[in-house]
């Protein structure tokens, strides 16, 4: 069988990634993690399971473009049919992403389009919104904006803080980024446009949110 060969991006816990190690898909190999952060705990994850890892500290670059252009050169290097954003928090250039075109995935813990960008936990407990959560998407462009794949909501209680907020989000990240991922390894999902396909057809708002 043709395993799909994956490269994951990181920039610290590294949860994601290890949900991705744990779930140990026959279809995925996992040939290499990258980390802006030298500190990144989700490298030893990776570490342990005997996965190539590296570290490309962004501070030791002047301009954006240049730590993109040396992150894509190793990514290349691990030729992957799939790149995966698992925690990963530096916002990539237009030509990092035009790269990866339909290669390029994002977990993003909030329910798209709502609250895009930083510190999502925190600025739906000040919105009072009763639902939120989670979303995979296709990196493009416009940060947080490419098209979703696959999105879990979760209840805002009443009791809650941004621990327990984030915490409730983080279980449904594990679990929808793990079978967007096995849905591109059998090569279900494509993008087109600003289209996602699923088996051929266009994912419809219904079909998405699980
Ligand atoms: N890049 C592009 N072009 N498009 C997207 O959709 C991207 C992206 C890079 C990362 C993840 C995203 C998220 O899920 C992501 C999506 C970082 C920032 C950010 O502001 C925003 C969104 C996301 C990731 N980063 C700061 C920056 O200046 C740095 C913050 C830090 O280092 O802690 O890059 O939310
Ligand atoms: C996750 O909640 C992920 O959705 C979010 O950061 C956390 C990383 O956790 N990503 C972003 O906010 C991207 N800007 P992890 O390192 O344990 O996977």
């Amino acid at each position: 069988m043709n395993k799909l060969p994956l490269v994951a991006l990181i920039s610290g816990r590294g949860s994601n990634l290890k949900a991705i190690i744990d779930a140990q898909n026959p279809l995925v190999e996992i040939r290499a993690v990258i980390s802006n952060r030298p500190q990144a705990k989700g490298l030893l994850y990776a570490q342990q399971a005997g996965i190539s890892t590296e570290i490309i500290d962004h501070t030791q670059f002047s301009k954006r473009i240049e730590f993109d252009t040396t992150l894509k050169t190793r990514i290349d290097y691990y030729q992957p049919k799939l790149i995966v954003l698992a925690g990963f928090m530096r916002i990539l250039t237009p030509e990092f992403i035009n790269h990866y075109q339909g290669r390029l995935l994002n977990i993003h813990p909030s329910l798209l389009p709502a609250f895009k960008g930083l510190h999502t936990h925190k600025r739906v407990l000040e919105s009072g919104a009763k639902e939120h959560g989670t979303s995979v998407h296709f990196v493009t462009e416009d940060l947080d904006a490419g098209p979703i794949i696959i999105q879990a909501r979760v209840p805002v209680l009443p009791d809650d803080n941004e621990e327990k907020l984030a915490a409730r989000v983080l279980q449904q990240e594990h679990r929808i980024y793990s079978q967007a991922i096995h849905w591109f390894a059998q090569s279900r999902l494509q993008l087109q446009g600003q289209n996602v396909l699923l088996d051929g057809k266009p994912l419809n708002s219904w079909r998405k949110l699980i």
